[in-house]
């Protein structure tokens, strides 16, 4: 079959809402009616191996509808994955009833613990009512689509511009305007107010959901996928946070002072010593690896300007798709030379991550990957750019989605969602039901370890940058290079289900959404926007996750697993000096003990699976700070004399309960009023 008949059977066959490896498996199958009682005479193994047939069978014809929805967005599409969507939901509550029947019954382990996560195959639990549960898929389907088509457009006639995420992301990584950065960061989330009717009926719908299955809410529900009791788990993530909070506040103290420096006292802070949420380099302040030129301790020591690189080999392949097309080619010659050139760079980067995988002694990627993936932005059509990674049919027809440019950012990205990948090729030969990640935390973490052994070392081995000589202040560069992603994330990768939780439990109303997000935002990231965002804004909604409805502690677990991970695999690989300079790029033994924790799955409790590779069965955020000593140190000294911390409530007044979402269970927010943390002493 080749590619072009493919592409038809999937616009013939498919529908919405993506299960990529930011999302849940989902999925059943014409010939299933899952709302009948079980078969007659079927004990509970038998029923565990039929619903995993009957998912298997159902599975590619839903991911091929979310495929297409994400990669071709219009009315067609987004009604028929909707549909798939409203099958998928209805089968699993039908799975889920009868599953009820064996409880108490005699069954294998592995069939209890398939009954276990059955439970939670989708993050979107659907009302059983058939009128409501569609209205939910159509909801999120409509919301994702928002999403992906949101335009901020200024200007009248000629002057009439109108710009996507991607162009106004390209704003805040280069532009250094305060005022052109304000204006790209208000501008997309002006995408989001709209879906705040949407968001506050979703909330509702799949509460429902939620509570027929014996949940309190839906975030009850999300935070009783860790195998452990859901208030433990959100007691673990507090634990995690206070870990690694001391090295955040450092790393916040001494961006704080070079946006002072850069920008003026007064333009470089938001009262209360918060850091303008337009200044960050990135739309969600979530990763501060743009503002290199502002942050970097010293110049020149070791470039590591992936960037740089990355351009000049597009402008090097733009080159040779000019000269292809001989002298004095036309502008529209031009035009297909620079798509061909981007098409070509991006294929360049997958095929360097690739190697590193296949350095490990995992697989190629299959042919039908190359064929079918979204390498870049199509044109004349809108697509959700925010990078995924599929697996279709649970066969091999893996995919990535992205909107791939040449820079930094992106190429990180790209390992990382091959890692998603390559945890489906292993798990394959699971059961349908354990083809998931030991937790959610896990499949974020497989290709973000990677990128932790992607030393400067490493990348002059694959010819990317040049000239690396050992030294404190290379050191320290390295270091904050990867504190910029690593570190700055920490903070975000919690507030966004601390929102969320809120929002379930009822704690945050509609009425005060985007106060609380901005509570949250100040408290854990001490962030602030530099203009009022009032409830006539819904901020949340411009973070791809919230109208995507991807849970996102997993991302936060992942920051901290993968520097687990990555001490392991190096321990593997025989390495002895410091955490920091190892890379296993194409030890063997490392690979096989990495590929070994994939192909489980969610065969057995995470806890077992993380003892087999790290010795423990704890999740722990020693592994980061043993990873960033040279530079907490560091930061220390830069930060001595100044006063760091923040005060969360200048931003954003409190509200008269004490944190939304808090819960006695969760995080015990530090009180709003708390006065800014002095230095801590090096
Ligand atoms: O959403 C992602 C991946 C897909 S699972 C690109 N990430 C989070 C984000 O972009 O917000 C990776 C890091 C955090
Ligand atoms: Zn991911």
């Amino acid at each position: 079959m080749n590619s072009r008949h493919l592409l038809l059977s999937f616009v013939l066959g498919v529908g919405v809402l993506s299960l990529p490896a930011c999302k849940k498996p989902a999925s059943p199958d014409q010939a299933t009616d899952a709302t009948q009682a079980t078969a007659p005479g079927e004990d509970a193994d038998a029923f565990v191996a039929r619903i995993n047939a009957e998912y298997r069978a159902m599975y590619p014809e839903l991911s091929s509808a979310q495929w297409l929805s994400s990669t071709y967005i219009n009315d067609d599409s987004e009604r028929l994955a909707a549909k798939a969507q409203e099958r998928w939901l209805t089968t699993l509550n039908g799975w889920i009833e009868q599953a009820r029947a064996f409880e108490g019954q005699p069954m294998s382990a592995d069939s209890a613990r398939a009954l276990v996560l059955l439970k939670q195959m989708t993050s979107m639990p659907a009302p059983r009512d058939p009128a409501r549960l569609s209205e939910l898929t159509r909801i999120a389907t409509r919301m994702e689509g928002t999403y992906g088509k949101g335009t901020y457009c200024t200007g009248e006639g000629q002057a009439r511009q109108c710009r996507q995420l991607g162009q106004l992301e390209d704003v805040l990584r280069a532009s250094r305007d305060y005022d052109t950065q304000l204006d790209a960061w208000q501008g997309w989330h002006s995408i989001a107010g709209p879906m705040r009717p949407d968001y506050a009926r979703f909330v509702e719908l799949v509460n429902e959901g939620a509570r027929e299955l014996g949940y309190a809410d839906t975030g009850a529900m999300w935070r009783s996928g860790y195998d452990m009791p859901a208030d433990a788990f959100a007691a673990e993530t507090d634990r995690l946070w206070h870990q690694v909070q001391p090295l955040y506040e450092q790393l916040h103290c001494y961006a704080r002072d070079k946006l002072q420096q850069a920008y003026g006292v007064e333009r470089g802070q938001v009262d209360g010593g918060l850091l303008p949420a337009h200044l960050m380099g990135n739309m969600w302040q979530q990763d501060w690896g743009n503002l290199w030129d502002m942050l970097q301790p010293y110049r020149g020591a070791g470039s590591l300007d992936i960037t740089g690189a990355l351009e000049r080999q597009y402008q090097r392949d733009l080159g040779a798709a000019l000269y292809r097309r001989g002298p004095g080619a036309s502008a529209k010659a031009r035009f297909e030379a620079e798509r061909e050139a981007q098409a070509q760079v991006a294929r360049q980067m997958t095929g360097r991550a690739e190697d590193f995988y296949v350095s490990l002694g995992m697989p190629k990627l299959p042919a039908s990957y190359w064929q079918r993936t979204q390498f870049i932005k199509p044109l004349e059509r809108d697509v959700v750019c925010h990078a995924s990674a599929w697996d279709i049919d649970m066969a091999g027809d893996v995919r990535t989605k992205m909107c791939i440019k040449p820079n930094e950012e992106d190429f990180t990205t790209i390992y990382h969602e091959l890692g998603h990948v390559y945890y489906y090729l292993a798990y394959n030969g699971q059961p349908p039901l354990f083809q998931n990640g030991a937790n959610d935390g896990f499949h974020e973490a497989i290709g973000d370890t990677i990128v932790l052994a992607m030393t400067p070392q490493y990348l002059e081995s694959i010819g990317l940058v040049q000239g690396q000589v050992q030294s404190q202040q290379a050191l320290i560069n390295a270091q904050m290079r990867m504190a910029l992603a690593k570190v700055a994330f920490l903070p975000f990768g919690l507030m966004i289900d601390r929102w969320r939780w809120g929002v379930f439990d009822g704690s945050i109303a509609p009425d005060r959404y985007n106060r609380a997000w901005w509570e949250l935002k100040a408290r854990y990231q001490g962030v602030a926007p530099a203009t009022p965002r009032g409830e006539e804004f819904f901020d949340p909604g411009a973070k791809y996750h919230v109208p995507g409805n991807t849970p996102y502690t997993r991302y936060f677990l992942s920051h901290v697993l993968q520097f687990q991970f990555y001490k392991s695999l190096c321990e593997a690989a025989g390495h002895t000096g410091p955490l920091y300079e190892c890379t296993f790029y194409g030890d063997a033994a490392a690979g096989q003990k990495f590929r070994e924790m994939l192909a489980k799955g969610a065969s057995q409790p995470w806890q077992a699976t993380l003892e087999e590779l790290t010795g423990s069965p704890q999740i722990d955020g020693g592994a980061v700070l043993e990873y960033f000593a040279p530079l907490q140190e560091w930061l220390q000294q830069q930060n001595e004399g100044r006063t760091c911390g923040w005060q969360a409530a200048a931003a954003a007044p409190a509200a008269a309960d004490p944190a939304p979402g808090s819960a006695p269970t969760r995080a015990p927010a530090p009180a709003p009023s708390e006065p800014p943390k002095a230095a801590a002493q090096g």
